[in-house]
């Protein structure tokens, strides 16, 4: 066993570079080649290895200290025997390459300016690395490039480096895949500039590498960010097909890169919590981690899934002062059930208005002697019990539809769901039977329903096995809506508020107390025709409520 004193390797004459991220604790087992710290010019970040597997002793430095080749950095205990003098040396390819060996702009050979030429684009000096990863490609035969604009961007086991446009020019030909090995002086590409260059310009007239690394995020506008919230539904993947330069933009090292790649993971999703916004490794499989976690629970949140393009995250704090609330677990339900609704159900919405004139009059005269039993009397009762009839007359409203997808469910009884506003979100409690019960009694335990979601105290079966759901907000206002369906139900109604109107009644305009009415179905089980006949009947009943309480 012997201490060893991990130094900064060669980094390319850069001084003064800052550490941006320490990968490990002291205690820590490391291989060689492990990460052990990140560092980060104005230029690139360069991932710092480990030149032996060991345990780590001591940290010797801190995050944002700034440091040269040869400072120390870390102790490190090895199995090797103890020698006079230890310090890591890495080898020679590990190594960036020292900025001098790149060759400069200005070393090319001039030339006299020439009319337009197809120039070859050649992979520039590697800095001792032999063959590097094709990662990504940044631009498209027949694009115009200017002058240092990203082409491709390749990976070696320590950095990645973008390889810029020599010249500005456009792309005739990119002749190089994502994923192809190159090395030193492979030609990837072809260029059509105009003018001024050599017949022979290579792309090595270009330094590569830390040259021109990929913006950091703290160089790109805040609503650019990556979205911190993973995509919800089933069917989210994790890569989603995005730009290859908007990938190509996102600040990340090369280890992180290819662990993006490994897991299939879009790094334009993910968040990164390094320094200036920087994706470690550990976002990456935070953000696989939430995937999963969301995908298994089936809830959905602001993002698509099935194929549909996310919605991209918003830093809403860049517009003015912000808090962010929990939601209550009835809200995130509700949204689950509500885009899962949404985004299988086939809706249709149909309008109609009802004339309760009459059915008012008689509700008011009854107010009084309702409420000495203790029930309240609202339309709510009345359109329960039109509903529940209509659902008798027209039974292809009282369906759901088979999972098996080769049938229909009909439905012998008559339980009625009622949409409530409660402090905590929505609630669907469900009266049972409404066919067979009077006002008095629906009224009755609608209100007991309607109390008991208020105070959180409705049991599950009490939101079980609707049939039909009538959303009111008739005390609140309001012409009209289009509810979604509460799947498995096939049907909802929408009512809002009453209305006098003047109604033609054949010889003059009257006032009429009108209800504005909506119902959406799912079209797979119900047809416009079903829909119209349910609706007239429903409409009929709340018009003439003699009908109604027969
Ligand atoms: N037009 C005019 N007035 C109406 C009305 C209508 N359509 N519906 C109710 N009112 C009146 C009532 O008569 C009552 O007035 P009075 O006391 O003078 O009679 C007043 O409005 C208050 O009614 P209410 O809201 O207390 O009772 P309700 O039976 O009408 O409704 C409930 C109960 C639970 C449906 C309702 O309180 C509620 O929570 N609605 C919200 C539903 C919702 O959020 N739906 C989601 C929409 S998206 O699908």
């Amino acid at each position: 066993m012997s201490t060893m004193t991990v130094t900064v390797p060669d980094i390319g004459g850069a001084e003064d570079v800052e550490i941006i991220e320490i990968n490990v604790a002291v205690g820590d087992s490391v291989e060689q080649e492990q990460d052990l710290l990140v560092l980060e010019t104005d230029k690139a970040t360069m991932e710092i290895p480990c030149p032996e597997a060991g345990k780590i002793a001591k940290i010797l430095v801190n995050v944002g200290d700034k440091v040269s080749e040869g400072s120390e950095i870390f102790e490190l205990e090895t199995d090797a025997a103890p020698a006079a003098e230890e310090k890591s040396e890495p080898a020679a390819e590990e190594k960036p390459a020292p900025a001098e060996e790149k060759p400069a702009a200005e070393e090319k050979p001039a030339s006299e300016p020439a009319a337009e030429e197809v120039i070859e684009l050649t992979v520039p000096d590697l800095g001792g690395a032999d063959e590097v990863t094709v990662i990504e490609i940044a631009a498209n035969a027949g694009d115009e490039v200017a002058e240092d604009d990203s082409l491709i961007v390749l990976e070696s086991d320590k950095a990645s480096m973008d390889i810029p446009a020599p010249r500005a020019g456009t792309l005739q030909e990119i002749l190089v895949s994502v994923d192809d090995k190159v090395k030193e002086g492979d030609v990837y590409a072809k260029l059509l500039v105009s003018g001024g260059g050599s017949a022979s310009a290579k792309a090595d007239e270009k330094a590569p590498a830390e040259d021109k690394p990929a913006a950091p995020a703290a160089e790109k506008p805040a609503a650019e960010k990556p979205a911190a919230a993973p995509a919800e539904s089933k069917t989210q993947t994790l890569n989603e097909v995005t730009d290859e330069k908007d990938i190509h933009n996102v600040y990340a090292g090369p280890s992180s890169r290819r662990l993006a790649r490994q897991l299939g993971v879009n790094l334009t999703k993910v968040k990164g919590t390094g320094m200036r916004g920087r994706i470690t490794k550990d976002d990456i499989r935070e953000y696989v981690k939430a995937v999963v976690k969301q995908s298994e629970s089936g809830a959905v949140g602001v993002t698509g899934g099935a194929g549909i393009p996310a919605v991209p995250a918003v830093d809403f704090s860049q517009f003015g002062d912000i808090e962010l609330v929990k939601m209550s677990k009835i809200k995130k339900v509700t949204a689950a059930n509500m885009s899962r609704a949404w985004l299988n159900v086939p809706h249709v919405t149909q309008f109609d208005e009802a004339d309760i004139t009459d059915l008012d009059e008689f509700r008011k005269s009854m107010k009084a002697e309702a409420e000495k039993q203790g029930v309240k009397l609202t339309p709510l009762p009345f359109m329960i019990k039109a509903a529940a009839a209509s659902l008798v007359a027209e039974p292809s409203f009282n369906v759901s539809l088979h999972h098996d997808g080769e049938h229909i469910v009909q439905k012998n009884y008559v339980h009625i769901g009622i949409a409530c506003d409660t402090p905590n979100g929505l609630m669907v409690p469900v009266l049972r039977d409404a066919d067979k019960k009077g006002i008095y009694q629906i009224a009755k335990e609608t209100n007991e329903l309607i109390d008991k979601a208020r105070n959180g105290k409705l049991k599950p079966n009490e939101m079980q096995g609707g049939c039909f759901t009538i959303s009111s907000l008739g005390a609140i206002g309001g012409t009209g809506f289009t509810p979604i369906v509460n799947t498995p139900e096939v049907a909802i109604m929408g009512v809002s508020k009453a209305q006098i109107k003047p109604v033609w009644n054949g010889s003059e305009f009257v006032p009429r107390n009108m209800l504005p009415l909506t119902v959406s179905y799912d079209h797979r089980a119900i047809n416009g025709a079903d829909c119209g006949r349910f609706f007239t009947h429903f409409v009929a009943l709340m018009s003439d409520v003699r009908r109604l309480v027969l």
